[in-house]
């Protein structure tokens, strides 16, 4: 067990290390008063369990090794979840020109959806890692998805978790159809992307005039 612990530890480092920077971005985003293009971040380092099911999958031995390492590029995975379809695009171009990553595959299963109906923008990155033994570069993999698309990713894994992968007929028939919902409410919310967009800066805006006639109005005490 000790020696799992030493392998999966520069990939908790980087899962924290890369939530920070990336939800950083929206930081900065928000500072320029432009629209943000990430609406949040989560991260995670596969579970023993779901990598030793992996490793049965791929006949792969279940040891910590530069082989499992390689085979199983997101140990280490972090999302990226974004209101707008156009939004997954400026995400990904942002993420080719930082230094700090090196971007070595990118899977585009928005232009190509699976045939479940996933859709999802897919990197695969060498990130490095500071280590006590010197630096060790590992594999991590982002997936950039707007919020429909994972609402029903979410949905889709759970239901196949449940059935171990064996879907009724039925179930399977209602996530396809839902999968196209996903589809057409993203559509449709593109549409409607620079309305929307007004009423999210409008409201922004409002907050910020009550907090400052709040704290004018003495409410607030440093
Ligand atoms: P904010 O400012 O509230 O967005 P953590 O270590 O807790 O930061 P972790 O362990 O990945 O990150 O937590 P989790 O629960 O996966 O969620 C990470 C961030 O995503 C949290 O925000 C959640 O509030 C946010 N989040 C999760 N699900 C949703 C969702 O369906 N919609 C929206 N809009 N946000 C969601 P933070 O980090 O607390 O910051
Ligand atoms: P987790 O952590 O449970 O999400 P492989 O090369 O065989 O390892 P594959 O299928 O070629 O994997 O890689 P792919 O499809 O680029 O990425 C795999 C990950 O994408 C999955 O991770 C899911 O997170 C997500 N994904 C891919 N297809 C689907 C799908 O049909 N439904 C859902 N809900 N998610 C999907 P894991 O391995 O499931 O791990």
């Amino acid at each position: 067990m000790r020696q799992w612990d030493c392998f999966l530890e520069p990939y908790k480092q980087a899962v924290d290390e890369l939530k920070v920077k990336l939800k950083g971005l929206r930081a900065q985003y928000d500072l320029e008063d432009v629209h943000r293009p990430v609406e949040f971040v989560t991260g995670r380092v596969k579970p023993l369990a779901s990598i030793y099911d992996k490793t049965l999958e791929k006949g792969i031995p279940f040891e910590p090794s530069a082989e499992l390492a390689a085979e199983l590029p997101d140990i280490a995975g972090l999302r990226m979840m974004c209101q707008f379809v156009d939004d997954i695009e400026t995400v990904v171009e942002t993420l080719r020109q930082r230094k700090d990553i090196e971007v070595v595959e990118e899977r585009n299963y928005i232009a190509n959806t699976k045939p479940s109906g996933y859709r999802s923008y897919h990197m695969i990155i060498k990130y490095p890692v500071q280590t006590i033994h010197g630096e060790k570069t590992i594999l991590a993999e982002i997936q950039i998805r707007t919020l429909a698309m994972n609402f029903w990713a979410s949905i889709e894994h759970s239901l196949n978790y449940k059935y171990k992968g064996a879907l009724p007929e039925e179930i399977h028939h209602r996530l396809i159809r839902a999968a196209e919902a996903a589809f057409r409410l993203d559509e449709e919310m593109s549409l409607i992307r620079n309305e929307i967009q007004d009423a999210q800066q409008y409201f922004s805006a409002h907050k910020e005039t009550s907090k400052r006639n709040y704290n004018q109005s003495g409410g607030h005490k440093e």
